[in-house]
């Protein structure tokens, strides 16, 4: 009998460590891989081999014969599972049925094995044929009135390759639709850095770490969203590198960390501490801790120390002055409660800062799912540009991505926003005159949907309805469409909410090996390091009916589009010749692609501020001001708390491996909320007790999530978390950052209320 009953207790061990190595095996186990899993994972990310799926972290540099992690392992042993979706598994359950069940149990019933189509009348998917599903996709697209009435979203799984045929073709079909999860993620990096630095991407690599001097990690949850970084991390502990953690959870793995791939210190039970500085932010406090560390020096400097890199500042910055001011102006006593951080911690971070010749800094969702993440990435560059962080061994700014190929995504084309010299070339390239119109985002194409002004929803990976915010609103959003169509590996909620008619087309995944009429194929993607290099599977397909990305990708456009001016039949067995697109399409970063790909690990894409050369509309990089101290618009409500959405521990994204979270100490529940017990006793609360969350909104929609377990946890105070998706429900659609349209999804008010 497996004990399933819900557990909490605190996690007093080193994170990683032979937890992580039981972990990696209970999951074989589990999804019955255990010689398959293992032989798989000797291969993954070593040249020759595959790409992760997991995070977009780049790859040891062939350096270890082993280069995965225990969640990487999850990651592989979910799409290797020798468990299957079959016809037989969708006939005997209805859609509202299947509605019924957890994301937990749909991911557990395996791997989708052929296409199948949504029957209104038995309410079950059937049996298609891949040409009646390609037929049914072009006649939907020609029948619109409009071609901005389709939304063409992107999961960032999808390789290059792929991703870059789905730009060219929804292009030529005439859209600039292409909502993308990075919409929900890492967009404010891709639309604030560019102001900054001319770039939207990091400016990191790996051999930085060996170089840097501190580190500092801000709203990122290393050991279970990267925990290959983890390695980076432990050695330059080891150098004696100062790291700085920044969060409003003690997350474990940043404390203290077992390298699950060194021998001795496996053996020896040891184990590393990681951070120097933990600071205990409260949601949003962020921007408060930067300034403050900006005033530090700023004074200090007033005050004749020479703190700042004053020849990198004349030669490469514009604006500083306009930032000195307004950090001046700043109170401490105003810094400190906006930041929930003590005056000598911030000076401390400062002094750490000051003293480092090279500093990195690295952020995740904490920094970006904010109401002003684009502007709050901002200020992280100029915290950066004082001491002249750019273009020097062991510093800049490093954006940890999320999917392992969010980034490649965007750069091969996958932008609502495209640039006119970018659709230039596609036009000179490919022969047609793609639309100029901006497009869709995430959000707006959820708006769409729900004006009705959208009718065909086609998702290249991603499981999109339970992504977005809004839950209840997104899902009566999706039915009203005339058209879904899901093309993935694994059921999920996405193909049961569906339009009118339906779709779901199954893939080859990352894993597994790509067979054509000429021969096997590989494809690239590009980390969070900008390093692109081939991924090659080497399990067999789960089922003889799967088709790859791109095949899919270019019969989609050979339905739609019969006098198409791009030669898909081409692309669909031969995967170099993609590649030559991209370099014409590129030929400032990917110009002899087929070349370059062939080196073991890949090759680096320019980043230009790595040369100190700038490609803003100024040429230098600025200094950008964002005045006051708040991310998010204050609420008077004296009940206010904060709410972060995150993940747990046994999840990818909306993928619920299991219900545990070990680092933070839950078993067998995710419908909970960690709370500080200060805020709770202050609230009447009893710890344990079940309550509800209630969003703080002015719309007039009532948004309610019941049935949450209260946990005391060291929280940050006024600072609650739970887990995404579960509280989606509470995250309105237009709490977003306006100028990336991410929803702010680590910063929502919200009251607690007895549930
Ligand atoms: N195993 C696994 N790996 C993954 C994923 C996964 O789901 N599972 N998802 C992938 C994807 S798509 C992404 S984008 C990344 C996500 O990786 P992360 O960026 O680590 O994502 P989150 O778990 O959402 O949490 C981010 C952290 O931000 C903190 N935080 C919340 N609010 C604030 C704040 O105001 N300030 C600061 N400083 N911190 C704050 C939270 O406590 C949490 O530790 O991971 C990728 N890798
Ligand atoms: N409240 C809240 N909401 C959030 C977030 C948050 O922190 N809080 N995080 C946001 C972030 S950072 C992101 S990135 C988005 C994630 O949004 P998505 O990327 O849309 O979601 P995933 O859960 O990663 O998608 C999982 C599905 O992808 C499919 N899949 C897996 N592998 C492949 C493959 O190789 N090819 C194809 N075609 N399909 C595949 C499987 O069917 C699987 O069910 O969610 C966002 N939503
Ligand atoms: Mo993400």
């Amino acid at each position: 009998m497996v004990d399933d009953t819900p557990r909490y207790k605190t996690y007093n061990h080193p994170a990683g460590g032979w937890g992580a190595a039981a972990a990696t095996a209970k999951v074989l186990l589990e999804q019955s891989v255990i010689t398959k899993g293992s032989r798989a994972l000797l291969s993954m990310n070593q040249p020759g081999g595959f790409k992760c799926p997991s995070c977009a972290y780049p790859d040891a540099d062939c350096k270890k014969t082993l280069d995965f992690c225990e969640n990487g392992a999850k990651a592989l042993a979910h799409e290797a599972t020798k468990f299957r979706v079959t016809r037989d598994f969708f006939a005997r359950h209805t859609v509202t049925e299947l509605m019924e069940q957890t994301d937990y149990w749909l991911e557990m019933q395996g791997r989708l094995t052929e296409p199948m189509r949504y029957d209104a009348a038995s309410d079950k998917y059937v049996p298609v044929h891949w040409d009646e599903a390609f037929a049914t996709i072009g006649r939907h697209l020609q029948a619109l009135d409009s071609r901005d009435e389709a939304e063409f979203y992107t999961s960032g799984r999808t390789p290059n390759e792929a991703a870059f045929l789905y730009s060219i073709f929804v292009r030529e079909f005439g859209t600039n639709n292409f909502p993308d999860c990075s919409n929900m993620c890492h967009e404010p990096t891709s639309r604030g850095l560019p102001l900054s630095i001319g770039i939207g991407k990091g400016t990191v690599v790996m051999e930085d770490f060996e170089h840097t001097d501190a580190i500092f990690i801000l709203g990122q949850n290393t050991g279970t969203n990267s925990p290959r970084m983890m390695s980076n991390l432990v050695e330059a502990r080891k150098r004696g590198v100062p790291i700085v953690a920044v969060n409003p959870m003690p997350e474990r793995a940043l404390i203290r960390f077992t390298e699950p791939q060194d021998i001795v210190q496996m053996a020896t039970f040891g184990s590393t501490p990681i951070t120097s500085e933990f600071v205990h932010i409260r949601i949003g406090g962020d921007l408060a801790l930067l300034k403050g560390m900006m005033k530090v020096m700023f004074e200090r400097e007033a005050a004749g120390e020479a703190i700042l890199d004053h020849d990198f500042l004349a030669e490469h910055t514009i604006g500083i002055e306009a930032v000195r001011d307004e950090v001046l102006a700043l109170a401490w006593p105003d810094i400190v409660a906006a930041s929930g951080v003590e005056e000598a911690q911030i000076r401390r971070c400062a002094e750490i800062y000051i003293r480092a010749r090279a500093t990195m800094i690295c952020y995740g969702m904490g920094i970006t799912q904010q109401l002003r993440g684009s502007e709050l990435v901002q200020q992280v560059a100029n915290l950066l540009l004082l001491k002249g962080n750019f273009g020097r061994p062991g510093a800049g700014i490093s954006p940890i991505r999320g999917h392992s190929n969010v980034q490649g995504d965007r750069t091969v084309g996958i932008d609502e926003k495209p640039s006119e010299a970018y659709l230039d070339r596609v036009r000179d390239v490919f022969g047609f005159d793609p639309p100029r119109a901006h497009g869709h985002h995430t959000v707006e194409s959820v708006a769409a949907m729900e004006r009705g002004t959208a009718k065909v929803f086609i998702g290249l990976g991603g499981n999109f309805v339970r992504a977005v915010p809004d839950t209840d609103r997104s899902y009566a959003a999706m039915r009203k469409l005339a058209l879904t169509v899901g093309i993935t590996t694994k059921l999920n909620r996405g193909h049961l909410v569906h339009g009118r008619e339906a779709l779901i087309l199954p893939v080859v995944a990352r894993s597994e090996a790509i067979r054509t009429a000429l021969g096997e194929q590989f494809i690239t993607v590009e980390d969070s390091f900008s390093n692109v290099s081939a991924s090659r599977g080497v399990l067999e397909p789960a089922s003889p009916d799967l088709m790859p990305e791109v095949e899919i990708v270019c019969r989609m456009a050979m339905a739609t589009l019969p006098a198409s001016k791009v030669p898909w039949a081409d692309y669909i067995d031969d995967y170099g010749r993609i590649r030559d697109r991209i370099a014409d399409v590129y030929p400032a970063i990917y110009s002899d692609f087929s070349e370059r790909i062939q080196a073991p690990n890949g090759f680096h894409l320019d980043v230009p501020p790595r040369r100190r050369v700038w490609q803003t509309a100024n040429g230098k990089a600025n200094f950008l001001v964002l005045p006051g101290l708040e991310v998010n618009a204050p609420v008077a409500d004296p009940e206010m708390l904060r709410l972060a959405t995150v993940r747990s521990h046994d999840q990818f994204n909306t993928t619920i491996y299991s219900y545990n979270d070990r680092y933070r100490g839950v078993y067998n529940d995710r419908m909970v909320l960690f709370m500080n017990a200060e805020d709770r006793t202050c609230r009447g609360l009893e710890a344990g007790s079940r309550v509800a969350l209630e969003t703080i909104s002015d719309d007039g929609i009532d948004r309610r999530v019941e049935g949450l377990t209260l946990l005391d946890y060291p929280m940050a105070r006024g600072s609650v978390a739970g887990y995404y998706p579960e509280l989606n429900p509470l995250l309105p659609l237009d709490y977003h950052d306006k100028t990336s349209g991410t929803p702010a999804a680590k910063s929502i008010p919200v009251r607690v209320v007895a549930g």
